[in-house]
């Protein structure tokens, strides 16, 4: 490397390369020069906020070291690397993580104590790192951290938005969005003004054949914006491996403004262009499972695609390899069909720039890619139009209908009398206006399509990609079952539980090697044990009740059963059938009598999670939820017996007070409809129970914790067509009890009752597709049995222990390496050599 110091001087700069604090002194002094220096602040302005930051910037000086040695190490392995590429990572807070992956908490703990600050005051401060909507997300920050923590040469590629997921306030009830600028201080990441990519939009494409007889392509003029790279590094735990997590930020190509407009005194329109170029990575899409083919959307994810792109070859060009060799070195995962423009990406690199054969280009880049499906909702598969592709990216879309002919021919060769065929998997959709169906592009360009849990990956193949799967073969399509990292949903998030855990194990190695927990069974028995464990519970219960008297100033009994129902807002999900069930359950206990009323176990019923802005049916749901609670929550003859309470603004880092504290946690979305689900792991790692359909993830959690640990309910995946058919054509009717919630909700008892009607209409009306009727009875004889169960605490406990000690398939580590064992085809980076060094100083 050019830039690189001559090996004669590199002495001294061994010498004063800083090694990072590990004492309680030594972080006091840097914490303390941190905010004097750093920060410009002293012991008379030190508020909680600049305590937070010295703490960040300690942190983040010891994570940088590592960061920098991992990079090299990673650089002269010179060993296959994976790319995550993922518009969305939702990351949460970053230092309570950064400190436990270290394993200095309780060094920082002691020391902000001396210095006069309580460490969990500190970690309020931070501001979530919320660049994502919700389940793809988070599963993308918990593959991070096991990429890091199992130490594999990885990077992922985002978008770094100015404005993540807005944040949520309930205004009479209803939703209201507030914009998310979280970048105000973000000691987490390092704008790399020196790694920048000019990405171009628009313009034309010319072809000539050049004085050697060469066919060229040339993509002309148009839009150069430019991407500057903001680096965030990953700590893995317990282990020196730090990755990288690069995001790009839009500029405008000239930097500045446009000099000669201002002078001219046109002022706005000499800031337009620059508006315009940020304006690219400036906002998270807010929509969860639902795609709406806005122009500006197509911009980022090619704007993202191509900086990555752009990044990754040059990276491999400095190897000196030949092009064969790159699907040897570079692995590329596509999270969602959402990075799906980066195979058109790579094959236009390779043909058109590199010069390469198309051929010989197409098969590197089907080794190079994989795809990851996440859902079979119609709704929720991209699709782009034609025209809009053209005029943003014409040389793309030639290159598109290209790939889309060979394949096409492949197919017809196969399958010479199937015409429908064709038609059936085009990459090109022949509708008004045509289409380009992005989820066939990823699969035709990818060597693995895998989906998110068994039963989903059974429905994709047997359901939207069938014809894909006559046409590649089985083997092409795979199953890798979600997963979640211990560190940050249960070390972090419930740090007495995974104490009381270690201390039966003998140490924290279950953090690594999640299967350990299966030696918690023989403690079921154990008296002493178990009263902790429900004493943990407990405590994690007055901890939210504390919380939920704060935020909603609504008083909750903390020895109820608390019922937890928190997830992005969707009719799939099905939180109208949670909430139908709570009247249900008012109107039961209206008609007791005081002496009966005794007999009833209380309950706290927890709704959180966000609506799309423009998902108006979701937004009721929010809406009904908010006045229901407000009539029951202030009825007398209720008292403590039900309470309902709406969370707002439910993100991470709310996630990591609300999940340890629940008694029963709800996942009921219409079987077949949730891919897999990744809460329902988090909420049964934190000896919660679930309610649950028999869809997504929910299915492998019962085989593994066992029936008996489980409150399953409702129809079957294999019956919803049939059930949704008999809604227009068969006898249907509404379940006699959910009839008595209508007609409760249509006299008017929770107001409005205008829009609640249609909630209502969407099931009496308009064929009940989310089978709410259908699934009413099931659902609340199971809530009665939980009721039932619930009242024998010591039963109960046990089925908490035992399905926590049969958790152990469902962290992130076994699913990164199915993902590198079957997919990825990488290895992780020996670094005993690295740990030893550590040890030794
Ligand atoms: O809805 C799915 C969840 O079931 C799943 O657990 C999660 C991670 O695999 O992805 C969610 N998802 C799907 N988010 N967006 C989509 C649309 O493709």
């Amino acid at each position: 490397v050019e830039s690189s110091i001559p090996e004669h001087m590199r002495e001294a700069w061994r010498k004063y390369s800083p090694s990072g604090f590990t004492t309680k002194d030594q972080f006091e002094t840097e914490i303390v020069r941190h905010i004097e220096t750093t920060l410009a602040r002293s012991l008379f302005n030190c508020d909680e906020l600049a305590a937070y930051s010295g703490t960040a910037l300690a942190f983040r000086d010891r994570l940088i070291m590592d960061w920098n040695k991992t990079q090299q190490r990673q650089t002269f392995a010179d060993q296959k690397r994976i790319y995550y590429l993922s518009l969305e990572f939702l990351m949460g807070r970053a230092l309570d993580n950064a400190m436990l992956n270290v394993g200095l908490k309780n060094v920082a703990k002691e020391g902000l104590a001396d210095l006069g600050f309580r460490i969990e005051d500190v970690i309020n401060q931070e501001h979530d790192a919320a660049l994502g909507n919700g389940g793809l997300g988070r599963l993308a920050a918990c593959f991070l951290d096991s990429m890091a923590s199992l130490n594999y040469p990885a990077w992922g590629y985002g978008l770094r938005y100015r404005y993540g997921i807005f944040k949520q306030e309930i205004e009479n009830g209803y939703q209201v969005e507030i914009p998310d600028y979280w970048l105000d201080f973000n000691p987490w990441e390092f704008a790399r003004h020196d790694v920048t990519v000019d990405v171009q939009f628009y313009g034309w494409v010319n072809k000539y054949t050049d004085d050697e007889g060469k066919q060229i392509v040339s993509w002309q003029d148009g839009e150069i914006v430019t991407a500057v790279a903001y680096d965030v590094p990953v700590p893995g735990y317990g282990t020196p491996t730090v990755n990288n997590l690069r995001l790009w930020s839009s500029k405008a190509s000239s930097g500045e403004f446009d000099f000669s407009k201002f002078n001219s005194g046109e002022y706005e329109s000499a800031v337009a262009d620059q508006q315009r170029a940020e304006t690219i990575s400036a906002v998270l899409y807010p929509n969860d499972n639902l795609e709406r083919g806005k122009e500006l959307r197509l911009k980022q994810q090619y704007f993202w695609c191509a900086a990555s792109l752009f990044d990754i070859v040059r990276r491999f060009k400095k190897t000196n390899r030949k092009w064969s060799e790159f699907p040897d070195q570079v692995a590329i995962q596509l999270n969602d069909t959402h990075p799906t423009l980066a195979v058109v990406e790579l094959q236009r690199i390779l043909v058109d720039k590199e010069g390469l054969e198309w051929q010989t280009a197409w098969d590197i880049v089907t080794k190079t890619f994989s795809y990851t499906n996440h859902t079979v909702l119609p709704e929720a598969l991209e699709k782009w139009s034609v025209p809009l592709i053209q005029n943003l990216l014409p040389r793309h879309l030639q290159i598109i209908y290209e790939i889309n002919l060979s394949f096409l021919q492949t197919v017809e060769r196969r399958f010479p009398k199937d015409r429908e065929l064709l038609g059936r998997v085009s990459l090109i959709e022949e509708s008004q206006p045509k289409t380009v169906r992005m989820a066939y592009l990823a699969i035709v360009g990818s060597h693995k399509v895998n989906g998110v849990a068994e039963l989903h990956s059974d429905l994709i193949k047997t359901t939207i990609f069938k014809d894909f799967v006559r046409i590649y073969g089985p083997d092409k399509f795979i199953n890798v079952t979600n997963g979640i990292t211990p560190r940050r949903w249960l070390h972090q998030a419930n740090p007495r539980l995974s104490e009381l855990i270690a201390s039966k194990l003998g140490s924290y190695e279950f953090l690594k090697d999640l299967t350990l927990l299966n030696k918690l069974e023989p403690f079921v028995d154990d008296k002493e044990f178990k009263k902790e464990w429900a004493e943990i519970k407990y405590a994690n219960k007055v901890r939210l009740a504390q919380h939920i008297l704060k935020t909603t100033g609504v008083s909750v009994n903390p020895k109820a059963l608390f019922d937890v129902q928190v997830k992005r807002i969707h009719e799939y999900k099905r939180q109208q059938l949670n909430v139908f069930g709570v009247i249900h359950r008012y109107l039961a206990i209206k008609s007791l009598s005081s002496e009966e009323r005794k007999k009833l176990a209380p309950r706290v019923t927890i709704f959180g999670g966000k609506a799309a802005p423009g998902y108006w049916m979701a937004k009721t749901i929010i809406h009904l939820i908010n006045k229901v609670g407000e009539v029951i929550n202030n009825d007398p003859d209720v008292g403590d017996l039900l309470k309902v309470i709406f969370l707002e603004d439910y993100n991470v880092s709310k996630a990591e007070i609300i999940i340890p504290a629940s008694d029963i946690s709800e996942h009921i979305s219409t079987a077949g409809t949730e891919a897999s689900g990744t809460s329902n792991m988090k909420f049964v790692l934190n000896g919660g129970l679930i309610i649950g359909t028999l869809d997504g993830a929910n299915i492998e959690i019962t085989r593994e914790i066992g029936e008996q640990n489980v409150f399953l309910f409702g129809n079957l995946s294999e019956d919803v067509e049939d059930l949704r058919h008999n809604h227009f054509y068969g006898d249907y009717q509404v379940d006699p009890e959910l009839q008595k919630v209508f007609d409760l909700i249509k006299s008017g008892k929770f107001g409005d009752e205008g829009s609640f009607g249609a909630l209502i209409g969407a099931i009496t009306e308009h064929g009940d597709y989310y089978l709410v009727s259908d699934d009413f009875n099931s659902y609340t004889k199971t809530q009665d049995l939980i009721d039932e169960t619930f009242k024998n605490q010591d039963e109960w406990v046990t089925k908490c222990i035992t399905s926590v000690a049969r958790m152990g398939f469902f962290t992130s580590d076994r699913c990164i390496n199915e993902y590198a064992d079957t997919i990825w085809n990488i290895e992780p980076l020996d670094v005993a050599e690295e740990k030893q060094v550590r040890a030794r100083t």
